[in-house]
């Protein structure tokens, strides 16, 4: 277990989340009639596309992260989510906004500790310019707008890794 000291690697990573307008007809067949969105929150590779279904390959990022926990609003139950593989996301039905904790766990052989990463899930999209900026869109209106995107980007970055873990994020 050697650190090479003085180097440093950076992994870009986003994280965020995405929301859509549920239909009435979407609410109806929920067992919570008085959810409007359904959203997903996840953490990425910045090489992917927020939206988009590619698992595995360039866009994995589990060869130096073990799992991601989201700690959502404790009106949820079992608010803390855990995710060991990707795509690390979490997909819920909701009516709020609220602050989403995101706990980032390293693979084991890194020695890294765990980080925790904020997020704000946003539902609501931001009134079209030249309208009054402190009203929240209908939901309507919002539907008409179409899906919300949140996305922040980041970089993880590694001091002095271990040469083994070294070998692993060079190889990737
Ligand atoms: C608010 N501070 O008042 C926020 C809290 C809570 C969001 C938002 C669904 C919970 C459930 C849900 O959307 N909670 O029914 O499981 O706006």
């Amino acid at each position: 277990k050697v650190r090479q000291r003085g180097i440093t690697v950076a992994r870009p990573i986003i994280y965020g989340n995405t929301a859509v307008v549920l239909t009435q007809k979407e609410r109806d067949a929920l067992p919570t009639p008085d959810h409007t969105h359904r959203w997903t929150v996840a953490v990425r590779s910045a090489a992917s596309v927020p939206d988009s279904d590619i698992v595995g390959g360039a866009d994995d990022i589990s060869y130096f992260i073990k799992r991601v926990t989201f700690k959502l609003h404790d009106t949820y139950s079992n608010p803390n989510r855990s995710i060991d593989k990707p795509p690390f996301e979490v997909s819920e039905t909701g009516w709020g906004e609220f602050e989403v904790q995101i706990r980032i766990t390293f693979v084991p052989e890194s020695g890294e500790k765990a980080i925790t990463i904020y997020h704000h899930l946003k539902l609501h999209p931001w009134m079209p310019v030249g309208t009054d900026p402190i009203e929240t869109p209908s939901l309507e209106q919002a539907a008409k707008m179409g899906p919300v995107h949140s996305w922040q980007y980041d970089e993880i970055i590694f001091h002095d890794p271990f040469q083994n873990f070294l070998n692993v994020l060079l190889a990737h």
